[in-house]
């Protein structure tokens, strides 16, 4: 069996998306795209031996589309997301799942209402076999009883449109979802510090910046988001446990010695860092759907992470610790 899959967006993790489906996804086709950059959507179709569509909505409403992806500009997802949700099709969306947690919860009410989960947000850290090695080692007991977090997300660099908040929108919201992921509870408060600027910074741009997220269980994470640190992509983690720490570091390389200097290579980026995460993701998805299963991050991880990265920006601005308010939890998302 295989599932016709339709992109929307062609950027960057689109066109990513697209060729993992088409060259190393098992049981997938890419049949379709939409970008508003058209020229770009057609280059990504060829690729795929797909064709570019006139509209998103033309593309969620293909009968050769079985299941969409969602890679276009977060606050267009809701409307795209609900729109697969009305049509039945299954949907892999990128994060964020929406702009502001009120925008989130229309796609959560729309899936509510349908009464079945159609949506899976793209939080791929969770399919990272060292995220995945994190998690059993909090879990089987190996670090006695996980009670704090030290994190750090840094960023060689970004591009000009990146501004302050984005740090904590687009960046962190990972942060926000894994160490939910990890503690396996909700985040009940966030407070963002502000850092001395590094000189090379955007003008107006604080950076670093370090969250301090506290779990409704009492656990503490404090997270470093740099996205101008210049020397590459650095994602790594401590947790400390009542017997002991588990660390997530980054994918050993070759190691050089030679004049008297011990050196390893950084990953320059998120794509390379999260490669075989994305491939799994993707994989996941689609052996799910062969099954007539949709499972993975859910619209509520995607609802909860916007509403920590809403409560972020708000502490940004005041500096202060700001509450994280959630709506009752669904049935639908209880399992
Ligand atoms: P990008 O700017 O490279 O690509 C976005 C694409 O969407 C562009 O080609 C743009 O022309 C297109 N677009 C704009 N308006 C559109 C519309 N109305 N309909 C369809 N397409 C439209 O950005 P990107 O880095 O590829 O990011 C896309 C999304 O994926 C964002 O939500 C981002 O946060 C997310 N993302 C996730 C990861 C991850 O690690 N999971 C990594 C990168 C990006
Ligand atoms: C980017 O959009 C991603 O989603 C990456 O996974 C993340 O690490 C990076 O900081 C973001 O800018």
């Amino acid at each position: 069996m295989t599932i016709r899959v339709g992109v929307i967006g062609t950027g960057m993790i689109g066109a990513d998306h697209v060729t993992r489906l088409t060259t190393q996804v098992v049981g997938a086709a890419v049949t379709a795209v939409f970008d508003v950059a058209t020229e770009r959507a057609q280059q990504v179709a060829t690729t795929a031996n797909a064709t570019a569509r006139p509209s998103w909505e033309a593309l969620v409403g293909a009968d050769d589309v079985d299941a969409v992806v969602i890679a276009s500009p977060g606050p267009l997802h809701p409307d795209q997301a609900i729109a697969c949700i009305g049509a039945g099709k299954p949907v892999l969306c990128e994060k964020p799942l929406a702009a502001t947690s009120s925008e989130a919860l229309r796609v959560l009410a729309a899936e509510v209402a349908a009464g079945r989960r159609s949506v899976q947000l793209g939080f791929m850290r969770r399919y990272d076999a060292g995220y995945l090695d994190v998690k059993a080692a909090m879990a089987d007991g190996t670090i006695g009883e996980p009670l704090l977090a030290h994190a750090i997300h840094r960023n060689a660099t970004v591009p000009d449109f990146f501004r302050g908040e984005m740090s904590l929108t687009d960046s962190l919201v990972h942060e926000f979802d894994i160490f939910r992921w990890l503690f396996d509870a909700e985040v009940a408060a966030v407070t963002v510090l502000p850092v001395k600027a590094s000189p090379l910074a955007a003008e107006g741009m604080r950076d670093p910046q370090v969250a301090i997220l506290q779990m409704a269980g009492g656990e503490v994470v404090t997270v470093e988001s740099f996205v101008n640190c210049q020397y590459g992509y650095d994602v790594r983690c401590e947790i400390v446990g009542s017997l002991g720490t588990v660390s997530l570091d980054n994918p050993r390389t070759t190691v050089v010695i030679a004049g008297g200097r011990r050196s390893e290579n950084v990953p320059a980026d998120w794509q390379s860092r999260f490669a075989p995460a994305y491939t799994r993701e993707l994989q996941g998805w689609i052996d799910g759907l062969a099954a007539g299963v949709v499972g993975g991050p859910s619209t509520w991880d995607g609802y909860a992470a916007t509403a920590i990265a809403e409560a972020a920006v708000t502490s940004y601005a005041k500096g202060e610790r700001v509450a994280v308010r959630l709506v009752d939890k669904p049935a639908l998302y209880t399992d």
